[in-house]
């Protein structure tokens, strides 16, 4: 542990907690060791501490300890700066990663306020590698780790330490821009030349993987067997070998990726170009986890069916600059899922940003969706030097067509779109709108009144704990609607800037977090025991402290 104040920045004593570990960590541990030493000690696992000094393989991996000798991890949390007085104090600490920064290591930082160690809890951390020290060895990085917590607390610092990237296990089939669909495609010296030869081939629980580089399609890929349940197919890059699928020359109309089958696991995968979607899910029980898909000539990823079309997830995904050149700009979306397509279909930790038309758009379908923990911004922005621009703009887009279909929206973040930011369309069911944060929209930040018709509607909207600021046209509702704890209502006067910790959007695109989670950001966050903490209502959704706080974010207490 590591005690953080201005006052007084004493060591302590190093604690690391080691994470959870894929099941062949051991792999991955003993790749870094061969590289290093002459010798791998016998007990080589990532939780194994060989020589004794109370650090796991692991740690002494993340860190650049020799796991062969004891050594007292000194000097590697690092306070930079806190501050005693006051509210939200910016407090900072360093961490010396002497080995450079390992992939696939996931260092976070938790902080309690007591020396006995209760009430651990991980605020969020802007992250930054800084210069190491002229005394430090050579290949090792410094990096930054810097939250804004009320300034009366010396804080105890301690590290946990988690493995995400695995490194290489035995797949069933291998790909690679220079293989061949003749070879047997079953090890890495004789590998297929296309994705689309191992999918026909694919089992349930088959791994294929895929070598580094970029792969040229003109027509779809379409994994179109089936996983089992337990025992997805999944499709990954040879781990730290990036893959990049593009599809130029494909028709207007041609999708990049089609999952028409089920149980597949899509993993760390980029698109671009694709005629239409970059990624398009017809099938069921899919995963697609850390993909990044951009300049699609339609959405980028689709979900649309039948009623089959059912429990798909899209996980920590990014898509931009998505453009309908023919359409000018109506029809390409970040991520949709539209028309007909079955229950249980959620998006989880996204980010869209400049697409031609919305953020999200789930046009007619025709089940509940539920999107949560994803970020939308700067929707119909004309990128793209269109000069009869028809671009949307929206954040959200819950529905249309005068589709009754509920749809769930919990703790996402709408700024900076040319239009709306939640937006109803024509959807005439009641949509749960619960904990999201709009700002600065060039339209209204909420616009859950959005019907020209004013059809009757099946049921009433849900909103509750959200935050509205700077939207330039004023927030709207269907009467009827179930208005609870959002920011218009607790807080007097309206919320403002003032309430939050940044108005700085530039890292918004930036990196993610090693486990693929969002970038941990100060941007659009409550100020610490501000006037949006606390002020919620009980909504069934996780939250710390006595209630949940107003908008997406949570404000950590001890
Ligand atoms: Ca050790
Ligand atoms: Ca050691
Ligand atoms: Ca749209
Ligand atoms: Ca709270």
């Amino acid at each position: 542990m590591t005690r953080l104040s201005a006052r007084c920045t004493q060591l302590i004593l190093p604690v690391f907690l080691v994470g959870v570990l894929p099941l062949n960590g051991a792999q991955f541990y003993n790749d870094w060791a061969a590289t290093r030493f002459t010798d791998i000690p016998a007990q080589s696992g990532a939780t194994n501490d060989p020589d004794g000094d109370g650090n796991a393989n692991l740690v002494e991996f993340a860190f650049g300890t020799d796991p062969r000798v004891p050594d007292a991890i000194t000097g590697i949390v690092n306070p930079k700066s806190g501050s005693t007085s006051g509210t939200n104090g910016i407090f900072s600490v360093e961490v010396l990663e002497r080995a450079g920064r390992q992939p696939g290591v996931q260092i976070d930082l938790l902080l309690s306020s007591r020396l006995n160690g209760a009430n651990w809890f991980r605020p969020w951390w802007l992250r930054a590698i800084t210069n190491s020290l002229p005394s430090d060895p050579i290949g090792s990085v410094r990096e930054s780790f810097t939250t804004r917590l009320p300034g009366t607390n010396a804080w105890f610092v301690r590290a946990t330490v988690q493995l995400i990237e695995a490194g290489a296990e035995a797949a069933k089939y291998y790909v690679a821009t220079n293989g061949s669909d003749g070879n047997a495609g079953t090890d890495t010296n004789h590998p297929f030349a296309t994705l689309g030869k191992a999918a026909d081939l694919a089992n349930p629980g088959d791994l294929i993987y895929l070598r580094g580089g970029i792969y040229k399609s003109s027509s779809t890929i379409s994994l179109s067997r089936n996983g089992a349940p337990g025992r997805s197919i999944r499709v990954r890059p040879y781990p730290g070998e990036p893959v990049m699928f593009d599809f130029t020359g494909e028709g207007t109309g041609t999708d990049g990726i089609s999952i028409s089958g089920d149980c597949w696991w899509l993993y760390g995968l980029e698109t671009t170009n694709a005629g239409h979607n970059g990624i398009r899910l017809s099938g069921a029980s899919n995963a697609v986890e850390r993909c990044v898909v951009h300049n699609s000539g339609n959405t980028g990823i689709h979900i649309t069916g039948d009623t089959n079309t059912s429990y798909n997830l899209v996980l920590n995904c990014d898509s931009y600059h998505n453009y309908d050149a023919p359409k000018h700009g109506q029809d390409a979306d970040g991520f949709s899922a539209k028309w007909i397509f079955g229950p249980g279909n959620v998006f989880s930790g996204c980010r869209s940003w400049e697409n031609a038309d919305d953020g999200w758009d789930l046009w007619m379908g025709t089940n509940t969706v539920v999107i949560t923990n994803c970020w939308a911004f700067r929707m119909g922005t004309n990128i793209f030097g269109d000069t009869d621009w028809q671009g949307n703009g929206n954040g959200f887009k819950l529905g249309g067509g005068y589709v009754g279909t509920p749809h769930t929206l919990v703790r996402c973040l709408a700024f900076g779109n040319m239009a709306n930011g939640v937006d109803q369309n024509n959807n005439i069911a009641g949509q749960t709108v619960d904990n999201n944060t709009a700002w600065a929209n060039r339209g209204a930040n909420f616009d859950l009144d959005h019907d020209s018709t004013n059809a009757p509607m099946k049921s009433v909207h849900i909103v509750r704990n959200n935050l509205s600021i700077a939207g330039r046209s004023a927030d709207s509702f269907r009467s009827g609607s179930l208005r609870t704890n959002n920011s218009w209502q607790v807080v007097s006067p309206v919320a403002t800037n003032s309430d939050l910790l940044s108005v700085d959007y530039s890292l918004a695109t930036g990196p993610r977090r090693d486990d693929g989670g969002l970038p941990e950001l100060p941007f659009l966050r409550p100020v610490p025991t501000g006037r949006l903490v606390n002020q919620g209502v009980k909504n069934g959704n996780a939250y710390v402290g006595s209630a949940p706080d107003i908008g997406a974010y949570e404000s950590p207490e001890w």
